[in-house]
């Protein structure tokens, strides 16, 4: 990369960070807990939503901010759920920003909770883009391959939760779990990981129960 690309870019992420900072203070502030997923295309993110949309929406408010290059589907299928959801499409490009989020969130009600955003699928740019999340959770499914912490470790790296999703395929594909466990703790020993599979239901309520956890700490008082 020439300089001139070099120093683009940091401002770039500079600018980016910025935003992404009042975000985060805006949110903590009203007791918002913003969460970002990552992971790469069909890993499971919007179908973990959708369960812990049934799980949550009786009493709890959330919300839910969708990005993909192009369609409202994901979006449809969070609202059918009867949660609110706003699609960005980013129409070509491989992550969402801070301005993107910003620009979305004067429409997200003052009483919602737990705010969750769905980024674009794909385990790499994502990594470099913070949105204003309290929280950020990266999504391995098994199919994917044991191997992948290595080889994309910004994601891993970056995030607070690792959800290892549709443990339900496990008899079927060549997946060794205690293996990503310890690689990925080897990348980032403060990883909280989480194995769910959305078809059977595993390990949705803990992950809850894990997130409704980190929105309290939110609201108590810094010591
Ligand atoms: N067997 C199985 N399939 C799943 C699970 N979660 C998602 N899928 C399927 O994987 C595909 C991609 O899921 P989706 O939630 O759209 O992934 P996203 O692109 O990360 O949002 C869909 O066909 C889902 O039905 C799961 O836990 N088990
Ligand atoms: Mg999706």
């Amino acid at each position: 990369m020439a300089i001139k690309d070099v120093i683009v870019l940091a401002d770039l992420l500079g600018t980016n960070k910025k935003i992404a900072a009042d975000i985060r203070a805006e949110l903590e502030r009203r007791g918002i807990l913003a969460t970002n997923l990552l992971s790469s295309p069909g890993a499971g993110k919007t179908s973990l939503l959708e369960q812990i949309a049934v799980r949550l929406r009786d009493t709890a408010r959330m919300a839910v901010i969708e990005g993909d290059i192009e369609t409202e589907r994901d979006a449809e299928r969070i609202r059918a759920k009867g949660v609110p959801a706003w699609q960005i499409t980013t129409g070509g490009a491989c992550h969402l920003e801070a301005k993107m989020i910003a620009k979305v969130l004067p429409q997200v009600p003052p009483d919602v909770e737990f705010l969750f955003i769905e980024n674009v699928g794909n385990l790499v740019c994502p990594a470099s883009y913070e949105l204003g999340e309290s929280l950020r959770i990266v999504l391995l499914s098994t199919p994917e391959g044991d191997d992948k912490p290595k080889k994309y470790p910004k994601a891993f790296t970056t995030s607070d939760v690792l959800v290892l999703t549709k443990a339900d395929l496990l008899p079927h594909v060549p997946f060794d779990v205690e293996k990503v466990k310890a690689e990925a703790l080897e990348l980032n020993p403060r990883l909280r990981i989480f194995v769910v599979s959305a078809v059977t239901g595993q390990g949705v309520d803990e992950l809850i129960a894990f997130l409704a956890g980190r929105r309290r700490e939110l609201q108590a008082p810094h010591a």
